[in-house]
């Protein structure tokens, strides 16, 4: 095991090998196998750098052989980090399966990622390689490859003074075949800290993930999924995502927006018969549906997660788009919930499914870590074949993050139906989910306080009709107020993603008080939280900004 990875304790790890979840599979032979079963079928259809491509799984296979030739003689190693930052490309494959080949270990960062996130990846890790597009969504990614210094930098596109990807020698190279029980890539942490935390996934365990999610999704060789969320998200990529489609012999498209009108054209031109996306693009696809003049009806399966999907959109989906809806529940630290399609309409409605492994131990607990009475709510902690046991080199935040043997705290609340399906009820953890983005609230207030007229800070979701929630900084400030946009500048110049940008800054002169001394920071956010709920029950108080929080406001 890659040091500074937590393994499964061994008794663990013979019992889902026994159960068959394990089965020794590495992502290189997965994409062999398919290759040979699935040859002359697409694999891959987007655009790429120089233009729109369709890879049948047999040129996938090759190319990826070939590039991890090019990344060895670059010097790539087995177990060598790569912060891989790429949008939806079909390159991204080339790339990902040459890495598995040699053993080297993707870190997936976002596209929306900027220089203190990649800075701290490509640190953290000791990233050997940084690999980015040249340009995304107007945004210039070898400025911020200049920016983090980088050691080694490779291009998908005009690379400028960096390697371009399609520059790499290609000749064949023999590679030992990785280790199955060791790191395959790294998944990122929504996270409640002050740094984001990397979760080192196995080959056994991601591919368990994603292979008995297509089978739960129904995936065959018939299937075609259509990725709109960005393919680094955990969602999109293994539940069961593109890497679920290309183990069932299935079509991945790529769409490079998830807009209507980026997607319906591909729906229909492709045959799609499944996606995934987040609440807010739901909602949008579900407003856009009714005129549209693409044809979609090959659609089977909407799935929706990464927040809660409200019972009435989620009954909005067969009228409208005349699919099935199916609830996603899931971490990427392993323990993914699905809606079975077989459900009755009532549980694919108003719950976020059941695990996806009979091994997937869940427990519903209180504040001491009891359980609680069957059918209430409490901390849903869980431990399991695809579950993580502990972060990349995070010694100390894994001793909270979980229990002594060996449970992740999810930090959701959660209650189980009698027959085993969980309803997310909210949340324990410092997080803002703003439409399936998450940001950790520690994170932005570190960031808020480097500001010199940051005397203290503290972030907060507020509820939010479209995106669930968004956030709101508390800040007071020290001496006179700077203006709420120029502080929104300076977190931008810290070179933070743009969704952990608050989207409301309110000043004030002072936080609540107990009474009883110091406020912890948990306490403090839920007070803010409550206050900025019952403002928004009593809109006319809030509107004339009549005391609308603790200590005097500072309206802006
Ligand atoms: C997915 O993964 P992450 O790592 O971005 O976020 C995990 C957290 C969960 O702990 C929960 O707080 C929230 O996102 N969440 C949901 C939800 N799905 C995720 N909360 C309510 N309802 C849902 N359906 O978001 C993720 C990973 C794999 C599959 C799907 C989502």
């Amino acid at each position: 095991m890659l040091p500074g990875a937590v393994p499964w304790p061994e008794e663990f790890a013979a019992r889902y090998r026994e159960a068959g979840y394990w089965r020794g599979q590495t992502f290189g032979r997965l994409l062999r196998e398919a290759a040979a079963e699935h040859g002359e079928r697409e694999a891959v259809i987007g655009v790429g750098a120089d233009g729109p491509v369709r890879w049948t799984y047999a040129e996938l296979d090759r190319r990826a052989d070939r590039l991890a030739a090019g990344l060895h003689r670059l010097g790539l190693r087995p177990r060598d980090r790569v912060v891989v930052q790429l949008p939806n490309v079909p390159e991204f494959f080339e790339l990902c399966f040459a890495l598995f080949r040699i053993g080297a270990i993707p870190i997936f960062a976002l596209p929306a990622h900027r220089a203190a996130e990649i800075g701290y990846f490509l640190e953290h890790a000791e990233a050997a390689a940084y690999v980015i597009p040249d340009r995304c969504a107007g945004f210039d990614h070898r400025e911020l490859a200049r920016e983090v210094k980088a050691e080694r930098v490779i291009v998908v596109g005009d690379a400028a003074e960096f390697t371009a990807l399609d520059a790499l020698p290609r000749d064949p190279v023999e590679l030992p075949e990785p280790d199955p029980s060791d790191v395959a890539l790294m998944q990122l942490s929504g996270g409640t800290t002050g740094t984001p935390k990397l979760i080192p996934r196995t080959h056994d365990d991601y591919v368990y993930s994603f292979r008995a999610s297509a089978e739960i999704c129904g995936l065959t060789p018939e299937s075609v999924y259509l990725c709109v969320l960005p393919v680094a998200h955990n969602f999109p990529m293994s539940s069961p995502g593109v890497f679920g489609a290309l183990t069932a012999g299935a079509k991945v498209v790529l769409a490079p927006l998830p807009s209507p009108d980026e997607t319906f054209p591909l729906i229909e031109r492709e045959r799609v018969t499944i996606t995934g996306m987040v609440p807010p693009l739901a909602l949008v696809w579900l407003e856009a549906a009714p005129a549209t003049r693409y044809d979609l009806s090959s659609l089977e399966v909407l799935q929706v997660g990464g927040a809660k999907f409200g019972a009435e959109a989620a009954a909005r989906v067969r009228p409208v788009l005349g699919c099935d809806v199916q609830q996603v529940f899931g971490m990427a630290e392993g323990l993914v919930n699905y809606t079975r399609l077989d459900d009755p309409e009532q549980v694919r409605v108003t719950t976020q499914g059941r695990p996806i492994s009979p091994h997937d131990e869940v427990l519903v607990v209180d504040d001491q870590d009891r359980p609680v009475p069957p059918g209430e709510a409490g901390h849903l902690l869980t431990r399991g074949p695809y579950t993580i046991r502990g972060y990349y080199r995070a010694e100390a935040h894994n001793a909270a993050a979980f229990t002594a043997d060996g449970f992740y705290r999810t930090g959701d609340v959660v209650r189980r139906t009698p027959d085993g399906h969980l309803v997310v009820e909210g949340r324990a953890k410092d997080q803002i989910n703003r439409g399936g983005e998450k940001i950790a609230a520690e994170e932005v207030e570190n960031h808020l306080l480097a500001h010199e007229a940051v005397l203290d800070a503290a972030v907060v979701a507020v509820p939010d009709a479209l995106l669930g929630e968004r956030t709101c900084a508390f800040v007071i400030p020290r001496g006179a107020a700077p203006r709420a946009v120029a502080l929104k500048g300076f977190l931008r110049g810290r070179g933070i993603a743009a969704y952990k940008i608050p989207d409301r800054i309110v000043f004030v002169e002072e936080f609540p008080h107990t009474g009883v001394g110091k406020v912890s920071r948990r306490e403090l956010r839920a007070a803010l939280t409550e206050r900025l709920a019952r403002d928004a029950a009593a809109p006319d108080a809030a509107s004339e900004n009549r005391d609308p929080l603790p200590g005097q406001p500072t309206p802006r």
